[in-house]
């Protein structure tokens, strides 16, 4: 080879090098296929926009700017697929992870990102085990369970005036444990749990259970699990002439539950909560970025984009913060993320990884809409 052609070759390796040195991976996992496609779709948005936004921007880290490539994986809300996925990303040393949508995918892949020091933020995942394994690298920007299932158990009682009361769950690490601590909630406040379900998060035919349940007679029905199945569900309850209310958690408070149930649901019937939410000015905030995100993906919002956009910002400003995209790097800044200001309210995270004084967003179908009922701390 001649001088020059060398020195060209090692000048385009070197180049090479650079450009390659310069591209940050992260990566979003969620269900982009399957029954809540349009829910791991909506959260992936969400990482779209926060990166678009952030690169054109310009993003310095440790004094040389980068670009940041986003690398999206599909779980299927399937524990066993989000291991693979989780091991997919960890072989391919992205510098952090987003995700995922489920807790039952979050909870297993999160034992994944620990062992190879992947920091890991769910926007969406619920179940306190997520948090409660003494991982380093688990972070979640929502509340949990315990506070769902909680306010909503006492709500049923105290507000809905729910004296029998008929929990259904999905047996998923998210539908089970919201019913229980759901449950937990209504015995606390004085309130009679007078029937005890199970189904799938598949399945399509709730007849069985839902006769039994109306045998009951409860004033109030709890369904834990995801809106896929609670759209069906209500739809059967009212051809089975059940007109007790409706509750359910974050993963029925979706934009979609109210295509799923059509007209099978009256005003003030359905009853669920957002695991987040935000007040007074921040509304705004909030407003704007719902827009931006139906003028960019002609779609609205289902629950946790925002949370996803957010994510990736804080996950992005502790790279910056740290001057590197190196996990073991960075992941010391991220932990002490504190009041950062997303669109969906100030984030900062406890020891566990949990955001600090996570709100709830109360929200009932009305005029065929989710309308806000209140903000709950
Ligand atoms: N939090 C509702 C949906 C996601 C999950 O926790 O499984």
């Amino acid at each position: 080879m001649k001088l020059t052609t060398l020195a060209a070759a090692v000048l385009s390796l070197s180049t090479g090098l650079a450009m390659a040195q310069s591209v940050v991976t992260i990566a979003h996992v969620g269900p982009t296929s399957g029954a809540i496609a349009h829910l791991g779709k909506d959260n992936e948005n969400g990482a779209i926009m926060a990166v678009e936004e952030l690169n054109a921007a310009g993003v310095t880290i440790g004094g040389q700017k980068v670009t940041l490539k986003l690398m999206t994986e599909d779980d299927a809300a399937d524990p066993k697929q989000g291991t693979a996925v989780a091991q997919k990303l960890a072989d391919a040393k992205v510098a952090g992870v987003i995700g995922h949508l489920n807790s039952g995918t979050s909870i297993p892949a999160s034992k994944i990102y620990s062992d190879a020091g992947i920091p890991q933020i769910s926007p969406s995942a619920t179940n306190p085990k997520y948090t409660r394994q003494g991982f380093k690298t688990t972070f979640r920007v929502v509340a949990d369970d315990t506070q769902l299932g909680g306010t909503l158990g006492k709500y049923a009682v105290k507000t809905l005036k729910g004296k029998a009361i008929a929990v259904i769950d999905d047996r998923t690490a998210y539908g089970q444990g919201v019913a229980e601590e759901f449950s937990k909630a209504v015995v606390a406040a004085g309130g009679t749990i007078v029937a005890k379900e199970f189904t799938t998060d598949k399945a399509t035919d709730f007849n069985a259970i839902l006769t039994t349940i109306k045998g009951k007679k409860p004033d109030v029905v709890f369904f834990g699990g995801m809106d896929a199945v609670a759209g069906p569900m209500l739809r059967q309850m009212k051809s089975l002439g059940i007109s007790a209310k409706f509750m359910g958690g974050d993963g029925i408070c979706s934009t979609e539950l109210v295509k799923l149930a059509g007209d099978a649901v009256t005003d003030n019937q359905v009853f669920c909560a957002e695991a987040g939410g935000v007040e007074g000015k921040a509304k705004e905030g909030m407003e704007d970025f719902k827009k931006k995100f139906k003028a960019k993906f002609g779609a609205d919002v289902q629950v946790y984009a925002p949370y996803v956009y957010d994510s990736v910002k804080i996950m992005v400003a502790a790279m910056v913060k740290a001057g590197s995209s190196d996990p073991a790097k960075y992941l010391p800044a991220l932990a002490a993320t504190k009041d950062f200001k997303g669109v969906t309210g100030p984030i900062g995270f406890d020891a566990k990884g949990d955001i600090i004084g996570g709100a709830l967003t109360l929200r009932t179908i009305k005029g065929g809409k989710l309308e806000e009922l209140a903000v709950i701390r």
